[in-house]
């Protein structure tokens, strides 16, 4: 798991507040639905189960989270500071483990970079917990989509063979409607661009971003922007000194050089890019 960056404080502040997202402030959470999400992140983060929480209390949160993202676009905003998550892949302990070390919201934002499920062996209950908290802090929470956010990686990877064993594949299929309505790239302040993967040559400005819809099918997200924003990577070693080369890695993509990064934040007028992808062995 990528551990989390705390970004405290920014640079340079936009004088336009472009943070705002109607429908977030718009959202309404009945309250019995918010007494459900309270109850379940207290289960999960204490007891790190959901057992004792029936089906329908389950599918009752997803189907929410999807009402609540649907408007959301694909490229989003946040305000400074931000906690950011890289790949969480199952690992709840780990995410949980990092969760008690700072605040939650609504003391504090968390952003997720994707890759939820798959690999490790809680993706289900990462999952809710994070729902959890976008339901009930929508302004506070992001979670965008990665690779492993598709039916035809999650089919293969782990997660659907978790889902079968434990709920039933209707719960499979239940999370791949939300998977579909995430966002895939958030600016940070206006000066930290963050997604999945990582950039594309494609992207020719702020407004290639602006225009980008969000894919909902697999032709969709295996071509152009959104494909590149969920599988790019950087280039390592003496290969960074190149600019765009196939990403032969993970056979699909690109992968870019440390002179690309650079003309990409002058590009965006941005500082840095913050992306995740790539699991590291960390031993905290
Ligand atoms: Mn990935």
């Amino acid at each position: 798991m990528n551990l989390a960056s705390n970004l405290s404080g920014s640079t340079a502040i936009s004088s336009v507040s472009i943070h705002h997202l109607p429908h977030e402030s718009k959202f309404v959470l009945k309250p019995n639905i918010r007494g459900l999400a309270k109850r379940m992140i207290y289960r999960l983060i204490n007891y790190q189960i959901l057992d004792g929480f029936s089906d329908a209390e389950v599918y009752c949160i997803i189907d929410n989270t999807l009402e609540l993202l649907k408007p959301a676009p694909a490229f989003i905003h946040m305000p400074a500071p931000v906690i950011i998550f890289g790949d969480t892949h199952g690992q709840f302990a780990d995410l949980i483990r990092i969760i008690k070390r700072v605040d939650a919201p609504p003391k504090s934002r968390f952003l997720f970079l994707g890759d939820y499920c798959d690999r490790g062996r809680k993706s289900i209950e990462i999952l809710i917990l994070l729902f959890c908290y976008k339901l009930l802090y929508p302004k506070d929470v992001q979670i965008l989509r990665g690779n492993h956010e598709c039916s035809k990686m999650n089919r293969l990877y782990g997660f659907y063979e978790e889902c079968r064993r434990t709920r039933g594949t209707q719960l499979w299929r239940k999370f791949q409607a939300v998977f579909n309505e995430m966002p895939l790239c958030c600016l940070v302040e206006n000066r930290i661009i963050t997604m999945h993967g990582g950039i594309s040559p494609d992207i020719k400005g702020m407004e290639t971003l602006y225009k980008l819809k969000k894919p909902k099918t697999h032709a969709e997200c295996d071509t152009g922007v959104a494909l590149d924003l969920m599988w790019s990577d950087p280039a390592a070693g003496a290969d960074s000194c190149c600019s765009w080369q196939f990403n032969k890695m993970r056979n699909a993509s690109w992968m870019f050089g440390t002179e690309t990064v650079k003309e990409f934040c002058r590009l965006l007028n941005i500082d840095m890019i913050v992306r995740a992808h790539e699991m590291e062995i960390v031993h905290l």
